[in-house]
């Protein structure tokens, strides 16, 4: 396990990386709810789907891990001393009940990291089968809204207070910041509307000055082809071919690749890596911003090589 457990954690940097994706949540394109992904969701299970969920326990809080449709993550977030449960991302609600149920849990809360289909999909479906749930998210867009958030609003997820970062963060202890679709392992993601600026800004100035310590819950299972894009970018770093090899066994004995740590991801995230020289120089720019945008561009061209 790549991730430090327990007491390391408790001192007020747990947890998920919600918070990013909030930054994004006025940006993003308008998904629409019945295109080929929609439909194919509906009728076929998934590999990745059919994946075994995964508990990680930390101080008072444990994340269950659910993995959804081709290679979403939803997480359930169960505060360990009122048995009470949010749930990030519930794209698929049946599976989420499911789990609430085996843990035995009051699932009183769902958090959305921003309006596109494939994470907030669900918000409707949910409400219905459960009434009374708290629905918050960043904008209006958002399905079944019942507050909305914006950056350092203060959230009572746990037992403790969290804030939402323009991309959710939290402050003092226990702390939650899931991460949607703005940073994941090894990677970030698209700009859509957004600008290299912005995404500099999520990732470096509000994701970057978060506690070292502070574990990243992404919004997507992008791990492997993430770090081939980082090997590309800095084929001389090795904490890029150690996290590949591990993602790659990982991936094969059927777990997840999360959490990270937001320490981790500096040292093999290319986005995250933007002042650094070699990523500069690959990118041909001496400018962090600008090194972003170039990064961005290559990679939403990049062909994935098979190994
Ligand atoms: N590589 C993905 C593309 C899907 C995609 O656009 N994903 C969005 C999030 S829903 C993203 O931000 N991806 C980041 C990336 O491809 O680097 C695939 O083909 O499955
Ligand atoms: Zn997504």
């Amino acid at each position: 396990m790549v991730v430090p457990e327990g007491s390391a954690n408790s001192a007020g940097a747990d947890v998920l990386d919600v918070g990013t994706a909030l930054i994004r949540a006025g940006q993003a394109g308008v998904a629409g709810d019945s295109g080929p992904a929609q439909l194919r969701a509906k009728f076929l299970h998934t590999e990745h789907e059919l994946r075994e969920p995964r508990t990680v326990s930390q101080a008072d809080m444990k994340v269950e891990i659910l993995p959804a449709l081709t290679d979403n993550y939803m997480y359930l977030l169960i505060d360990q001393d009122t048995r009470e449960a949010a749930i990030v991302d519930p794209v698929q609600p049946q599976k989420v009940l499911d789990a609430v149920k085996k843990h035995g849990v009051k699932l009183t809360t769902v958090l959305t990291t921003h309006h596109h289909w494939d994470h907030a999909g669900g918000n409707e479906k949910l409400v219905k089968m459960e009434p009374g749930l708290h629905v918050y998210g960043g904008d209006s867009r958002v399905g079944a809204l019942t507050q909305r958030v914006s950056h350092l609003t203060a959230l009572k997820v746990k037992g403790g207070t969290c804030s939402t970062l323009g991309t959710p963060s939290c402050s003092g202890h226990p702390c939650v910041t899931p991460a949607g679709d703005t940073l994941f392992v090894a990677g970030c993601g698209k700009f859509f509307e957004g600008t290299p600026e912005e995404m500099y800004k999520a990732l470096i100035e509000i994701l970057g000055s978060l506690d070292p310590k502070t574990r990243v819950y992404c919004g997507h299972e992008y791990t492997i082809n993430n770090l081939k894009f980082a090997r590309h970018v800095e084929p001389n770093n090795p904490s890029i071919q150690e996290k590949l090899a591990w993602a790659k066994a990982q991936y094969d004995s059927g777990e997840p690749t999360i959490p990270s740590t937001i320490a981790e991801e500096f040292t093999y995230n290319p986005f995250m890596r933007v002042r650094e020289k070699s990523v500069q120089e690959h990118a041909g720019e001496t400018d962090p911003v600008r090194t972003m945008g170039a990064l961005r561009k290559e990679k939403d061209n990049f062909r994935v090589p098979r190994d």
